[in-house]
């Protein structure tokens, strides 16, 4: 599979809420659903990637997968057989045609001409033919007919929007333990990277927002696979991954690519996978994370020059672990100066400078019940912290103040200025 199709794949939504088939008794679904792994398996030449979107979409609508993916022509008329409940006579046709089209869409949209051969010569009876025609001609020129359920084409509008075009890719670099993961778990919402004091990301990590609430899709060592629980998930050591994010990010196509810490003096293969991947310039927008704690070290500068002499992209600084200064001796104001100063010395001057803390912006976002007692604890303590106009870190920047702790810790103004700029 090519980087574009394993990006595709993950990207996809299957979860479908709505399905006019969710409601019916089970012999009806199971019939439907049957007939229409035999189409599928049929027009794919029993491709396991089109088996994989079979599995989810049959989960998705009867709790289960089939074994039922193999070409089997009766199946696939049995699917277009009358029903019958109570003295109700009716048949599934648009929504059969319906799925037929769209899973071989979703799988590869120009194979949709192979599904209308299929059943149009060997499938369909005469009472069913001119629904063909009229599903065919959503999918061949857009032609909306409105016996085709509305819930099912906004499905494939929502899932269209995300397949068209790759995802704005944003490169996040940093020395080790600056909390490059942490950042972009409080950007997604949710713990998803795995975070430590010691050098912790080892490889380059592609993180996905996917268009709707669809669970985690993982692709971990050349398979692909669909997961609910966000700890297993943490624990796989996947490379890439696709999740709907929990963020003012969630409508925008777009990866965020977590990176070793450059300056791992024991591993220096850390540093060579980042620098490779800043100086790739193939991604959209990079975000250099400072570490606040100390500002300005010999080691974030030499990164900075790097990146300076090395990219072709827009650059967002966040500063982050803001949440550690004391009001009584340190100044955010100055630590803002000393990064302003550094980036002039290296000749950025159009880059956007963000204060922030991700840990206590991911703390705000986690629901209490996914988290440990102590970081309940930590939270409850910390907001009351944030009370204090000190910690109203956007305020540095724009010198509006904000009123919700979820805006004081930076997330919002940060994740706003990612969307500014990957819409530009
Ligand atoms: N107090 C505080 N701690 C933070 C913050 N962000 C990260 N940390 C902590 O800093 C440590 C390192 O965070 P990581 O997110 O793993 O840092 P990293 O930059 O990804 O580190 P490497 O992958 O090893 O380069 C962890 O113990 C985090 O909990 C923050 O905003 N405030
Ligand atoms: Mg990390």
């Amino acid at each position: 599979m090519t980087n574009f199709e394993i990006e595709r794949r993950l990207k996809l939504c299957l979860y479908v809420r709505n399905h006019p088939i969710l409601q019916l008794p089970d012999d009806i679904k199971d019939k439907y659903l049957v007939g229409l792994g035999a189409v599928l398996s049929k027009v794919s030449v029993s491709s396991p990637v089109l088996h994989d979107i079979y599995d989810q979409w049959c989960i998705s609508i009867s709790g289960h997968t089939y074994d039922a993916f193999f070409p089997h022509r009766q199946h696939a008329k049995d699917a277009l057989t009358l029903n019958r409940i109570g003295i109700r006579m009716f048949r599934l046709t648009y929504e059969f045609f319906f799925d037929c089209f769209y899973l071989v869409e979703l799988f590869n949209p120009d194979m949709t001409g192979n599904v209308h051969y299929y059943l149009h010569d060997h499938i369909c009876g005469r009472f069913t033919k001119a629904a063909l025609q009229n599903v065919r001609l959503l999918f061949w020129k857009e032609i909306q007919h409105p016996s085709i359920p509305k819930e099912l084409i906004a499905h494939r509008e929502t899932n269209k929007k995300f397949l068209q075009s790759p995802a704005k890719r944003v490169l996040v670099v940093a020395n080790m333990s600056a909390g490059k993961s942490t950042l972009i778990n409080a950007i997604t919402g949710y713990g998803i990277n795995a975070v430590a004091n010691t050098a912790c990301t080892s490889r380059l990590k592609y993180i996905y927002n996917k268009p709707v609430e669809d669970g985690f899709s993982v692709w971990d060592k050349k398979v692909f696979s669909h997961n609910n629980n966000v700890d297993e998930v943490r624990n796989s050591e996947c490379d890439i991954i696709a999740f709907h994010f929990h963020s003012i990010l969630k409508d925008e196509n777009i990866c965020f690519i977590d990176t070793p810490g450059v300056n791992n003096s024991k591993d220096s293969t850390h540093g060579d996978l980042t620098y490779e991947a800043i100086k790739s310039n193939n991604y959209d927008l990079l975000l250099f994370v400072a570490d606040g704690r100390y500002p300005g070290t010999t080691d974030e500068k030499s990164l900075f020059s790097y990146l300076m002499s090395n990219t072709k992209k827009p650059v967002i600084v966040a500063i982050n672990q803001l949440d550690v200064y004391d009001p009584m001796q340190d100044s955010i104001g100055q630590t803002l100066a000393t990064y302003e100063s550094m980036m002039k010395e290296y000749g950025c001057n159009d880059s956007k400078i963000i204060p922030v803390t991700g840990w206590l912006a991911l703390l705000d976002k986690l629901p209490d019940e996914t988290q440990d007692m102590l970081d309940v604890g930590m939270e409850k303590m910390y907001k009351e912290r944030f009370t204090n106009d000190f910690y109203d870190l956007p305020f540095y920047v724009t010198h509006e103040h904000s009123t919700t702790i979820i805006e004081r810790t930076g997330i919002v103004l940060l994740e706003q200025t990612i969307a500014k700029i990957i819409t530009q």
